[in-house]
């Protein structure tokens, strides 16, 4: 009778646990991880990983408000986060789940509070800046030896653009990102979320867009390494992949990354819960994952980005750590400068704005 009984209970139970088969879906950025963690993920936790990536901060956020994603983990910027969480789209964590969370780093967590106070929905993931990649001897045959390769002039300047077009420049499709960089070169306040100020961007974008061959956002990782553009205005990490890259072909291509003396963006990717996720348990078991000291490390030896974990620091190769591209001193940083949200009137001038200079490729 007991063992029957026994024996009834467990079908159940096995029944349940295949019913619900755990699964944990994360939407991250393209070349952000060290696949290896997400095998690791698996055996560790015995949670099946849905893992799909994207390029764009617009297109995830499309997705977060339309709602029912599907997902249970996604990362955006901070300023995006910030206007996602007053729309309602996350879930406040549960800190209790998250035992690695005094592995964060203060400096950063008092950065990332400025979009999401206390830090109540979100952990830091990486954080970088975003400049120009450049091979380097590439632009100086192009331009000559004293180019202009630490200088937005290099791109925002048509008379080196309609050079350098020969050799191939992408631009990343990011509005958010390239208006306030166009204001920068202008001497102006990039981070003004004033019409008439913003309006100066146009004509500086417009200029140059005919000798763009891409907007585009993760293409010119292997573009660079490959040798087939030559300047890429994009994310730290991606261009230090792509030098990775070259290196690793050994064809010869050498390339480098500049935060633009002018300011650079500095930005910080946030992963957070939605409010509907289907599987917050599991959602919370992937961030505590992530916040480990050695996970967080090696994500970040793969990707060449710094992350807001203080205690993977140690765990961190020379040659990140090291280097001040990627873990900058705080003298550095003074050069930088963030955005916040726009207010919805000024995202549709800005958007449309985009739009019609990327029409004019
Ligand atoms: C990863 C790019 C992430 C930086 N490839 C954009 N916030």
């Amino acid at each position: 009778m007991k063992t029957s009984f026994l024996t009834f209970v467990s079908a159940l139970a096995l029944g349940a646990a295949a019913a619900t088969a755990e699964e944990v879906r994360v939407y991250n950025w393209s070349d952000y991880i060290d696949e290896a963690l997400l095998t690791k993920f698996e055996e560790e936790t015995g949670i099946k990983l849905i893992y799909d990536v994207f390029d764009s901060n617009d297109v995830l956020e499309t997705k977060m408000l339309a709602g029912n994603s599907g997902y249970d983990v996604v990362v955006p910027t901070g300023a995006f986060l910030q206007r996602q969480i007053a729309a309602g789209v996350f879930q406040k964590l549960d800190t209790s789940k998250l035992s690695n969370k005094g592995n964060m780093w203060d400096m950063v967590e008092a950065r990332t509070a400025t979009y999401d106070p206390g830090n109540a929905y979100s952990i830091n993931y990486m954080w970088g800046t975003t400049g120009l990649g450049v091979n380097v001897a590439k632009v100086k045959e192009v331009l000559g030896e004293d180019a202009p390769i630490d200088s937005l002039a290099l791109i925002f300047d048509p008379a080196n653009m309609e050079k350098l077009a020969s050799c191939g420049v992408q631009i990343l499709d990011a509005s958010d990102e390239m208006i306030p960089a166009a204001l920068a070169y202008l001497g102006e306040d990039p981070t003004s979320q004033d019409k008439d100020v913003l309006a100066k961007a146009e004509p500086v974008l417009a200029a140059i867009a005919p000798y763009v061959q891409k907007f585009h956002s993760s293409e010119y990782i292997n573009a660079l390494a490959n040798g087939d553009i030559c300047v890429a205005m994009g994310w730290s990490g991606d261009v230090l992949q792509a030098r990775d890259r070259a290196a690793e072909a050994d064809n010869g291509v050498e390339i480098a990354y500049n935060a633009p003396s002018e300011g650079a963006l500095m930005w910080f990717d946030q992963m957070a819960i939605p409010a509907d996720a289907p599987n917050p348990e599991a959602a919370h078991t992937f961030l505590n994952f992530i916040m480990d000291a050695q996970n967080m490390a090696d994500a970040s030896n793969y990707v060449y980005y710094a992350n807001g974990n203080k205690a993977s620091q140690p765990l961190l190769e020379e040659d990140v750590i090291g280097d001040p591209a990627i873990y900058p001193s705080e003298a550095t940083m003074e050069n930088f400068y963030t955005v916040s949200p726009y207010p919805p009137k000024v995202q549709r001038v800005v958007t449309r704005m985009w739009t019609k200079i990327k029409s004019g490729t």
